[in-house]
């Protein structure tokens, strides 16, 4: 393998917050951030950037090279992921900078579509690229995590998001739950929509609460995902939110086969997509048959946003790979509703656990993201 010089990873870093601008936008391809770099009276410049388009092409590598035009000859690329090998609707990414004249490329992992798989640097190597791989390789792998975990696993990331007091409560036992955090805290929220592909909630917490969720930040509007329901017995009111606005923002539901015919037209005909997904133990939805199913339909990133007995059966089911638990320095008690359903969990060894990645406060509320493991 090449030597990674001292600039490779700044300039990767660079690539990788390309790449995060299409998170929630791009699936079911990955995100990934392009940059193209010349020496220049021994400092560098960089000449050309790309990411990943929305509805995931043109690719990061063929945007960054339309930019830097003539000036790619003999630069190094910079990018996130491992250009791809295939043929789609245009030529592969590793042609693309072999025929620009790129006279090093940077990487990170290889891309485990089975169409690339190695092939992309492999292409490049016998062209006489020098190629250097694993720079930033646990940012890269991290930041398309959704992607590689539907090649691996057949099904899309998992973020779990929960809005609680201090000690674990998500509304007093009035079922009062409008706002524990305070408003950064929400406009956070709503940026994790905006990065991921879909929104995934409980019959129960569309029914109580008639969410819109869509992202409401300023300049984000467009970026509102899909909207999932969970509703294995079409529970969910016609009259709700979600089902008058499925025209404007795509509503999913996700069912129990079988189900009133009538019931099932009436959704249809308001715009609703009705996803069957079969039952597992106790006649309940499997829930991992269910995230197979949306990976199937190109969803990468799934946002979980209550209720408890829906975060209780993801983590029962080992589907959760983050959480993202907002706090607010409250308290409201044990008579309060739990952020999670019973786990029948006996032993400690047998709770799910996760590692702490980041803590940061937002207003006066802390947000703390953890990912799987532990
Ligand atoms: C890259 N750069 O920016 C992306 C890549 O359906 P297609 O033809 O767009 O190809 C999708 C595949 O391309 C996807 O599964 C992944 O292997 C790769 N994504 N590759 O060189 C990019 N988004
Ligand atoms: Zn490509």
């Amino acid at each position: 393998m090449e030597m990674v010089r001292p600039q490779d990873i700044h300039f990767m870093k660079v690539a990788l917050t390309l790449a995060e601008r299409g998170l929630g936008q791009v699936a079911p391809n990955p995100a990934v951030g392009c940059v193209i770099v010349r020496e220049e009276d021994g400092s560098p410049r960089v000449v050309g950037r790309g990411w990943t388009q929305p509805g995931g092409r043109p690719h990061a590598e063929t945007e960054a090279l339309r930019r830097a035009g003539p000036l790619a000859r003999g630069a190094t690329a910079y990018v996130s992921l491992e250009p791809c090998a295939h043929q789609g609707k245009t030529g592969p990414c590793a042609t693309a900078l072999i025929e620009a004249g790129i006279a090093r490329v940077v990487g990170t992992i290889t891309d485990p579509n089975p169409e690339v798989a190695g092939r992309g640097f492999a292409m490049l190597q016998a062209k006489g690229i020098e190629v250097t791989e694993n720079v930033c390789a646990a940012d890269a792998y991290y930041l398309n995590e959704g992607f590689f975990l539907t090649m691996s696993e057949r099904r899309p990331l998992v973020t779990l998001k929960i809005a609680s007091s201090l000690d674990g409560r998500t509304a007093t036992h009035d079922g009062h739950s409008q706002w524990i955090t305070g408003e950064a805290a929400r406009k956070r929220g709503h940026l994790l929509r905006a990065t991921h592909d879909a929104i995934l909630v409980g019959s129960a917490t569309a029914i109580v609460d008639d969410p819109e969720l869509t992202c409401r930040l300023p300049g984000l509007e467009g970026r509102s995902p899909v909207r999932i329901v969970a509703d294995g017995r079409l529970r969910l009111p016609l009259t709700s939110k979600l089902v008058r606005d499925a025209k404007k923002v795509p509503v999913w539901v996700l069912t129990l086969p079988g189900g009133d015919e009538h019931r099932r037209a009436a959704f249809e005909e308001c715009g609703v997509t009705l996803i069957d997904v079969e039952p597992g133990d106790g006649g309940l939805m499997n829930m991992r048959a269910a995230m197979e199913i949306l990976a199937k339909h190109g969803l990468t990133r799934v946002l979980v946003e209550g209720g408890a007995r829906l975060g209780a059966s993801l983590l029962r089911e080992h589907l959760v790979d983050r959480i993202e638990w907002f706090r607010a320095a409250k308290v409201i008690g044990g008579d309060g509703y739990p952020a999670i359903a019973a786990l029948g969990v006996k032993k400690l060894g047998d709770a799910p656990g996760f590692v702490l990645r980041e803590t940061a406060s937002v207003g006066g509320d802390t947000v703390a993201s953890f990912v799987r493991g532990g």
